[in-house]
């Protein structure tokens, strides 16, 4: 490249920060050279094999372990009697421990799948025949298999979560047009294709573990604290990542399980889930059912929304996913009622998957806006504009941006919605029954601080590290793209370190917080290494720009004099007249000052410090508008997907092409929700029947239609410091709630459960 070569340009930011961009980690995954954690050679490798319990309540009596033990390879069992407690670590959201021990094996059973051994073998076949040879005799309790369960009850109200506003009873009662109905989504599970596993290897008391993670040192801290050795101690790697979905976010039971039995035989130790076992050694989305009673004027402007609804957890632990997170701000509604439950039952903790909270509040609420929409004989769409919310109506404060009237407006236009005419059953090609549906989602702005190094090195490279994670959401990308952009190099100059928790610190890669706050940090931090740039050139004795100018501008890798006093020169050739091979800026978006070195940890290792949507003087959140034709068989009631219009606003796109991607994987991921996901749980043995890939139905290429999606967004100067908002949860809400709209319009039935199968349309 001669000097000022303009480097070669793909659109119009170049290789800079929005440009629509392929991922830079694309060839290296689909050659097979990315190395996923349980890829990693490591020498003297030992295999440990789980084992799960098959009751769902009870009593480990006893684990006849002779066999197992005797058979060969095996070099450890690990049952409840024989495996030492660890110590209690602080929870993910920053609280003490309440008791001083973790038990990652225990006696007493919780749920089916709960795991309550582990057999260790020099092969991983050795491991797998041994764990066939655990005999286990149980003490069996009663266990309640789900939330319709009748053992189950009403719950634990959530008075947390409770919402009045206004006088919800009393406008509903006083309402001209009133619905009721209940809504329900079953268990879902977040399937990532990488299954979960890591390679615990002690060297002394440092511990490392090559281990997938959406939070490398929210990770650290729980093995930290369970082992008791200082969290500089523990190094997690995990460069590549095949899909996380929220359930990679933390340390599990089964890692405590292969790091302790590596401490145990003074050698590494390799643990991989079978699929069966992912779908209990963590939790998915949880069940959930809520009851919305709509009260509306005849023109169908909301008065009253009351919302009462539960979501299971397990017996033992508190997962919340939040029924009202959309019902309490979508539209201008003056009374607003929600009280939400939480039902014990005999399961894994539920946790995180994509939208927890967004994406069953908005099932219930869009469906039932499509509802109201014919009870009133008005348009859904031109309903949900007649109920537009101009400020949030729960926090009172403006929002940020809202794009949502463009979204509606720019999806609508390209899916043809005007043509659509209200009544069910009203197009029809042959045998097919044609439906359109649409339905609004909506995503906070989660912010924490993030912290990015970038270095530029005597070869010209710009290097960024961060311990953020990318499962396949872009990472390396923009936040290569963010470097390039502030020294103007081409994106093949620059090189993105992540995955490993040794280097500077960043919270936890959920609620679609991390481009926002990653690209705010790396931008900071690659400021600062050009401000450092500029001023050794203009100052080092040894530069050859000294003097030249009092000011140097970076352009195409290069400083350059602005009025051309002297060529222009490398940022590289800078650094080897300077006689250094880098120089480097450690930046963070930590706004508060004067942090101590233990809030600065806590900040990155627990939730504690993310701030939620509504902090500060703005409500701000990310907008989207499904439209989507379905194609029902009149005679076989199958439900085809047509065609999806998904228009959204999450601000300025770091990277339009990869932002566009994380909205169709959430629609895809919508599609699995509303026609084919659901956790079958047998009501004997409260386990789940369906749990592998050939029966717990997820979208095929064949399920998928065209999607089209547009971006309506601007930049949004409060809710990120380069102007973008959250995608990567934004696209899913929304969208079964669409489908199930449209099926109503292809077939006038209304399904209020998911998945939607055959079965609810005959
Ligand atoms: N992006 C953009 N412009 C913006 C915002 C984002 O171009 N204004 C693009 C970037 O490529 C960025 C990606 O979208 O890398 C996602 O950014 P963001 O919305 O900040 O989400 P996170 O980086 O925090 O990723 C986590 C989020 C969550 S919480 C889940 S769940 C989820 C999701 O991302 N899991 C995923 N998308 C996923 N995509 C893949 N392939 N795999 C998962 O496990
Ligand atoms: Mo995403 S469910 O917040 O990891």
């Amino acid at each position: 490249m001669t000097p000022l070569d303009p480097t070669p340009r793909r659109g119009d930011a170049g290789d800079g920060l929005g440009a629509r961009l392929p991922r830079i980690d694309g060839r290296a995954k689909v050659r097979g050279a990315a190395s996923y954690a349980l890829d990693h050679p490591v020498e003297g490798v030992a295999h440990a094999v789980i084992v799960q319990s098959t009751i769902p309540a009870g009593r480990v009596r006893t684990i006849d372990t002779r066999a197992a033990s005797a058979a060969p390879g095996v070099l450890l069992v690990l049952t409840p009697d024989s495996t030492p407690p660890l110590r209690a670590a602080s929870t993910w959201t920053g609280e003490a421990p309440t008791q001083p021990e973790y038990r990652p094996l225990e006696h007493t059973i919780r749920y089916t799948g709960q795991q309550i051994a582990a057999v260790v073998a020099e092969t991983l076949e050795q491991a797998t025949e041994a764990a066939a040879l655990l005999r286990v005799a149980y003490d069996r309790e009663p266990a309640v298999a789900g939330m319709d369960d009748p053992a189950a009850g009403e719950g634990n109200p959530l008075p947390p979560l409770a919402i009045e506003r206004g006088d919800a009873a009393l406008a509903f009662a006083g309402a001209p047009v009133r619905l009721t109905a209940e809504y329900r989504t079953p268990r879902e599970y977040q399937m990532p294709i990488e299954p979960h596993g890591l390679i615990a290897r002690w060297e002394g008391d440092a511990l490392t573990i090559w281990e997938h993670s959406q939070w490398l040192d929210g990770m650290a801290r729980t093995y930290a604290e369970w082992f008791g050795i200082p969290f500089e101690k523990v190094r997690l790697i995990s460069p590549y990542i095949g899909g996380g979905f929220g359930s990679k976010a933390l340390a599990l039971a089964h890692g405590a399980l292969a790091a302790l039995a590596a401490r145990q035989l003074g050698r590494p130790v390799k643990l991989a889930l079978t699929r069966p076992q992912t779908f209990t050694a963590f939790g998915g989305r949880a069940a959930t059912r809520q009851v919305l009673e709509l009260g509306a004027t005849a023109e169908g402007r909301l008065l009253a929304i009351r919302q009462r609804g539960c979501n299971e957890t397990s017996v033992d632990g508190v997962w919340i996913e939040p029924l009202s997170s959309v019902t309490a701000l979508m539209y201008d509604l003056p009374n607003f009622s929600s009280q939400q439950h939480l039902v014990p039952v005999n399961t894994v903790l539920p946790f995180a998957k994509r939208a927890p909270g967004e994406n069953p509040s908005a099932f219930g609420l869009e469906c039932a806006m499509d509802e109201l929409a014919y009870a009133v004989g008005v348009d859904p769409l031109a309903l949900r504009l007649r109920n537009h919310a101009e400020r949030d109506p729960q926090s009172g404060k403006p929002w940020s941006t809202r794009r949502l009237r463009e979204a509606f407006a720019a999806g609508a236009e390209a899916f043809g919605w005007a043509r659509r005419r209200m009544a069910p059953g009203s197009l029809r090609e042959g045998r097919l029954l044609i439906g359109w549906g649409m339905a609004a989602g909506t995503y906070p702005v989660r912010r924490s601080p993030g912290e990015a190094m970038v270095r530029v090195l005597a070869d010209g490279t710009v290097e960024v590290a961060s311990s953020t994670s990318d499962m396949g959401t872009g990472a390396y990308t923009i936040l290569a793209q963010t470097a390039a952009a502030v020294f103007s190099v081409p994106l093949a100059q620059v090189r993105v370190r992540l995955g490993d928790s040794s280097l500077p610190r960043a919270p936890v890669t959920g609620g679609s917080q991390m481009a926002g706050l990653m690209t705010g940090a790396v931008d900071k931090a690659a400021r600062a290494a050009r401000e450092e740039l500029i001023g050794l050139a203009l100052t080092d004795p040894r530069s050859p720009l000294r003097g030249v100018a009092n000011t140097l501008a970076v352009e195409h890798g290069h400083l350059v004099p602005p009025r051309g006093e002297a060529p222009p020169l490398p940022i590289g050739a800078l650094l080897t007249a300077l006689g250094r091979d880098r120089i480097e800026a450690l930046r963070d978006t930590l706004s508060e000052n004067g942090l101590t070195p233990e809030d600065r940890y806590r900040a990155f290792t627990t939730v504690s410090s993310m701030r939620p949507p509504t902090d500060g003087d703005y409500s701000m959140h990310s907008w989207c508008a499904h439209f989507v034709e379905v194609a029902v068989d009149e005679a076989l009631r199958s439900i085809r997907l047509r065609r999806i219009v998904t228009a959204f606003d999450a601000g300025r796109l770091y990277n339009p092409k990869l932002a566009e991607s994380q909205i169709k994987g959430g629609i895809i991921m919508g599609i699995g929700q509303a026609l084919l996901e659901g956790g079958m749980i047998d009501p004997r043995q409260a386990r789940v029947l369906n749990n592998n890939l050939a029966d717990y139905l997820l979208p095929t290429n064949a399920d998928v239609p065209s999607i089209e999606v547009i971006s309506v967004g601007e930049p949004d100067p409060h809710a990120s410091a380069l102007g973008g908002k959250g995608v990567g949860e934004l696209g899913i809400v929304g969208v079964a709630p669409a489908i199930a709209n449209a099926v109503f319009h292809a077939t006038g039935k209304r399904v209020r459960e998911l998945p939607i199968t055959m079965a609810d349309l005959v």
